[in-house]
Parts: C-alpha cells; sequence; structure tokens
C-alpha cells in the first residue's frame, strides 16, 4: 500500500509545485494595475499603495470630475524616495506651461501622467526599483494642500 501511494503522492506534490511557481511568474511579466480616481472635491481614491521591490506598477488615473481643466485639472505625479513633495507643489505654481512639472525638479520624477480635464484618463507605467517611501501628489495649484497626495510604501 506505501509502494503504490507513493508515486501518487509525488505526481500531486509536482502539481502543487507548478501551481505555486505559475502566479510568480505571471505577476513578474505584468505590470500590477491600480486604478485611482480624482474629482472636484480634490481627492485621490486610493493614496496608500504597499508594492514589492522590482515590481512594475500601472497607475490609471481617471477624472470623474465635470469643472474645465484650467479651474479643476488633475495629474498624478510619483517622486523618487526622498523627494519633498510640498517643495515639488510649491515649486509647480509656476509651471503652467509644462502642466505642472516643473523643468528644475524633473530629476524627481519618477513617472507622471498628463494633465487631465474632466472625464479624461491616463496612465503610466513604472518599475519602483528600489525600496522606500514614493511620494506621490497632484501637482496643479493648491491640490496637494488640500489633500491629493499619496504614498507608495516599497519594501
Ligand atoms: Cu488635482
Amino acid at each position: 500500500m506505501k509502494i503504490r501511494s507513493l508515486p501518487v503522492s509525488l505526481f500531486a506534490a509536482l502539481i502543487a509545485l507548478v501551481g505555486a511557481l505559475a502566479p510568480s511568474i505571471a505577476s513578474a511579466a505584468e505590470p500590477r494595475t491600480i486604478e485611482i480616481t480624482a474629482n472636484d472635491q480634490m481627492k485621490f481614491s486610493v493614496t496608500s499603495i504597499q508594492a514589492k521591490p522590482g515590481e512594475t506598477l500601472k497607475i490609471v488615473l481617471k477624472n470623474l470630475g465635470t469643472l474645465p481643466k484650467d479651474a479643476m485639472g488633475h495629474n498624478l505625479v510619483v517622486l523618487k524616495p526622498g523627494s519633498d513633495a510640498a517643495a515639488f507643489s510649491n515649486a509647480a505654481v509656476a509651471a503652467k506651461a509644462t502642466e505642472y512639472v516643473p523643468a528644475a525638479l524633473k530629476g524627481q520624477v519618477v513617472a507622471a501622467t498628463k494633465l487631465l480635464g474632466p472625464k479624461q484618463n491616463d496612465e503610466i507605467t513604472f518599475k519602483v526599483e528600489a525600496a522606500g517611501e514614493y511620494p506621490f501628489l497632484c501637482s496643479f495649484p493648491a491640490h496637494f494642500v488640500v489633500g491629493m497626495k499619496g504614498v507608495i510604501s516599497v519594501k
């Protein structure tokens, strides 16, 4: 009885091993999609994201608002760990020509969506290589101060 059951349990163990490996292979190849909405109340629907070092993330930003882009545009800018998001927001006020991404601070940007008007979408795909806290914000004037900000925690 024992001799007969051994190959069966080995086969079952192999099946289990393949099953355990398959999802990790799939996740390494495909970015993880995170949908975030913005609105006329100046809120992001997601403000905290957990990720692993080396993971590829795809953030889809959807502006659900109806107010015109000049008055209530939204973007989503991901900064490198250690960047000062408040300082970035302050500098962005004078950077309307570059969709509120100040040229002098471009080196801090990991990825940025375009500035969205009402009912527009955009997406960014990027890899978070190093562990750390990656701040993100909407850099439209004053939106950071009202609370359009969050953190991607990579560990
Ligand atoms: Cu905004």
